[in-house]
């Protein structure tokens, strides 16, 4: 039987999501929005692109939460952009009564799927799944550093004129100002870019990284980014479904791994098909340690503003 996914939120990202699973032919698309109609005419649309481009995958759109049942992974992309009026706990309670009700649904819908979490602030309402579900840990994930990586392997790249294919790096910590991007581990086909790049223009990029969803706002005008969260969450979906083992940066629950307690930071993951692995505990050196305790806390503070 062909695997089902369901996302929910069919705006940018969710439904280039849809696009990019669809074309990957190895499950059936379900997307789910409370605009009414909206999803159904996005899926339609996919659909009639099957024979063009050669996938078999089902598309379907829908306002109910029953044609999203048995679903082996939800990916949930609902929320509301910030809108310049509200303040940063606005946003978090706005889109806590949404994620709120969408995991309801999950789980009643879905009771055994894995949940990638993608909805701002992360971390946040990863948590917030993760309570609201009262699944296991390892099947509440949270969509955030992969993206924060590829920011950072693009800038890398596009400073040596080397493949991204060659730039391996890791971005921790919670999606944010406070994330982490780890220079000191960052190679180029296996060389440190301390050895390429003088410290202060690595310190640039590192801080180009950290504002790389904000660079991208701007220049927007409207809405945020989508095709490189899309892209990220497919490597995500694919390890899952796949089965590959790959480890990558993804918000997790930490229970006492890098010394954090019952939070959803972002740390490197082994994900399989039962979801979060393996959670891969790198030694960091104090000053790395101290910046994702840092970013802990931020993440730590908007989990209180929502009380749970
Ligand atoms: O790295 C990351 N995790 C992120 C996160 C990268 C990019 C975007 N990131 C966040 O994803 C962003 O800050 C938002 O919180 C979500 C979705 O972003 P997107 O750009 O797709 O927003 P849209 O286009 O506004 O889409 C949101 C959709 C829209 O169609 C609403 O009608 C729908 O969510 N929505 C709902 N769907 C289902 N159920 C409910 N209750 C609901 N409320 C709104």
């Amino acid at each position: 039987m062909r695997s089902k996914i369901t996302v929910v939120g069919a705006g940018f990202v969710g439904s280039t999501v849809v696009q990019r699973l669809a074309e990957r032919d190895y499950a059936d698309v379900v997307m789910f929005d409370i605009i009414p109609n909206m999803p159904q005419g996005k899926a339609l649309d996919m659909l009639q692109a099957g024979p063009v481009l050669g996938y078999d995958s089902l598309v379907v759109g829908t306002n109910d939460y029953a044609d999203t049942a048995n679903s082996d992974i939800v990916v949930v992309t609902s929320g509301l952009p910030r809108k310049p009026v509200m303040t940063r706990d606005d946003l978090v309670k706005k889109n806590q009564e949404i994620v709120s009700q969408v995991t309801e649904q999950i789980v009643k819908y879905s009771p055994n799927s894995i949940i990638i979490m993608i909805t701002n602030p992360l971390d946040a309402m990863a948590q917030l799944a993760y309570h609201i579900s009262g699944f296991p840990r390892n099947r509440v994930v949270g969509m955030a550093g992969v993206l924060d990586t590829a920011r950072f392997r693009t800038f890398i790249a596009q400073e040596l004129g080397a493949s991204v294919r060659d730039v391996q790096a890791y971005v921790l910590g919670g999606h944010g100002d406070t994330m982490v991007p780890l220079a000191r581990m960052c190679t180029v086909a296996g060389v440190p870019i301390s050895h390429l790049i003088p410290a202060e223009r690595i310190e640039q990029i590192v801080q180009r990284t950290r504002d790389g969803g904000a660079e991208i706002v701007k220049l927007l005008g409207t809405g945020s980014a989508y095709f490189a969260p899309s892209a990220s969450v497919l490597q995500m979906v694919d390890s899952i479904l796949l089965d590959k083992k790959m480890i990558m940066p993804c918000a997790v629950y930490l229970q006492g791994e890098y010394s954090i307690h019952n939070l959803f930071v972002g740390v490197p993951a082994k994900l399989g098909a039962q979801g979060v692995e393996q959670i891969v505990e790198i030694e960091l050196d104090e000053h790395e340690r101290a910046l994702l305790q840092k970013s802990a806390d931020a993440v730590k503070e908007l989990v209180e503003v929502m009380g749970i």
